[in-house]
């Protein structure tokens, strides 16, 4: 929809061409931050009005809308296009229904993990908010700086019912009966649901389609989604920056455990033949901090990594230094691998592996991987002691 269809569908804030401008700006700069183009998920619940509201903001009738029964079942992307710039605009099925509920509630919060923004429509004049003031408080306590509108809609609906004229209607300064109502709807909405001032939006999308001069506040919609933008960049940039951090956190607790694991099977020393355990547990790892990257990793493709980096130390090095870098690795007779050394091993291994992962590196070469590792190993030693008395530990309660 062009700004110009929303501006003749509504008369309040027409917005003046330095503004839609100005939109143009912050959704080509929001687009450039994010690497794709913003998305949002329009949700709330059966029958308030959502599939309405995103025809009447595109201006094209894209979604079914419903007459007595629960109607969106699958959702459904369209762009919007504002000005210069469009925005991925999505539809959802509704919750709220008894038997669905947790269903949709879940592929809501889904689709919220990879959106910037979104709008929770609530349907005049329902006050039964209690679905939506749950949804509104687990929204924010998941993320308590994602951006949420909640959208009021349907204002027309209040009484008296006939007297709607959305062209006169004032809600800044509320004088006529149907007036207040909505305004003191509106705003113990916005209570029940936990939003400050400028993320409550009034709209009707209209009857129907076709009642376009029903339509009211698409306009200053569209504007509070367009500055909602870059809070919505930052919100996603930390959101990225959370996710990193926690996959990186999970990797360095998956390595340690693993090299006290690594440490408590070479307690007492094992012949290097037998140390298989070792081998398969460091695969393990590798395939575990590759599978929290994303990448669904083989233990035999860990291996083909890992064997070449083992065959070039041996090739380069004498046993003895080879015992050093790769106790557990291969079955080469003879030599004893102590805690001492499988321990800051697989510790080692564990990070130089994550350092390729994080980067989204799944390939990296023998020589990277060996350079890296002898400088992690060295690093390793220095928790030889934490890990061996946690291995003591472990071992005296095994
Ligand atoms: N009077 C009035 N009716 C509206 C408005 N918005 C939607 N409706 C009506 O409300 C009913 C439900 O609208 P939908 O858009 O299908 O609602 P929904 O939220 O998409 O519902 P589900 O797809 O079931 O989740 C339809 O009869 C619409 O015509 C509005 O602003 N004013
Ligand atoms: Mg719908």
């Amino acid at each position: 929809m062009s700004f110009m269809t929303i501006a003749k569908a509504t008369s309040e804030n027409v917005m003046s061409q330095d503004t839609w401008d100005e939109a143009s700006r912050i959704i080509a700069e929001a687009e450039t931050y994010l690497g794709e183009m913003p998305r949002i998920v329009v949700c709330g619940k059966t029958g308030a009005g959502k599939s309405s509201l995103i025809n009447a903001l595109l201006d094209r009738e894209v979604n079914r809308v419903g007459h007595s029964e629960p109607t969106t079942q699958e959702e459904q992307e369209e762009a919007w296009t504002l000005g210069e710039k469009s925005l991925h605009i999505l539809d959802v099925p509704g919750f709220g229904e008894a038997d669905k509920h947790q269903d949709r509630l879940d592929f809501i919060f889904r689709q919220l993990s990879i959106s910037h923004v979104g709008l929770l429509v609530v349907g005049a004049p329902d006050r039964a908010w209690e679905y939506e003031r749950q949804f509104a408080q687990s929204v924010a306590e998941v993320d308590a700086d994602f951006p949420l509108l909640v959208v009021g809609n349907r204002i027309d609906m209040f009484n008296p019912v006939r007297e709607w004229q959305p062209q006169s209607l004032n809600l800044t300064e509320p004088s006529t009966q149907k007036e207040k109502a909505i305004v003191e709807w509106g705003q113990a909405l916005r209570a029940a649901c936990g939003v400050q001032e400028d993320r409550l939006l009034l709209t009707s999308a209209g009857e129907s389609f076709h009642d376009s001069e029903g339509r009211f506040g698409l306009e200053a919609l569209a504007r509070a989604v367009v500055f909602t933008l870059p809070a919505a960049v930052q919100n996603a940039a930390a959101r990225a920056f959370k996710v990193d951090v926690s996959k990186k956190d999970m990797a360095e607790k998956c390595i340690w455990a693993a090299s006290v694991t690594a440490a408590t099977i070479a307690m007492s020393p094992i012949p290097l033949a037998d140390c298989i355990p070792l081998a398969a547990l460091q695969l393990a790892l590798i395939v575990h901090i590759a599978d929290i990257y994303g990448k669904i990793m083989t233990k035999q493709t860990a291996w083909n990594l890992l064997s070449p980096v083992a065959a070039s130390f041996a090739g380069r090095m004498a046993l003895a230094s080879l015992l050093d870098f790769f106790p557990g690795i291969g079955t080469i007779a003879g030599g004893l691998i102590g805690a001492g050394i499988a321990g800051p091993m697989t510790y080692a291994i564990g990070k130089t592996y994550l350092t390729f992962f994080a980067s989204n590196n799944f390939t990296p070469s023998s020589e990277e991987v060996r350079e890296l590792l002898k400088a992690n190993y060295r690093k390793a030693r220095e928790k030889r002691q934490e890990m061996e008395d946690e291995a003591a530990q472990h071992a005296s309660t095994m």
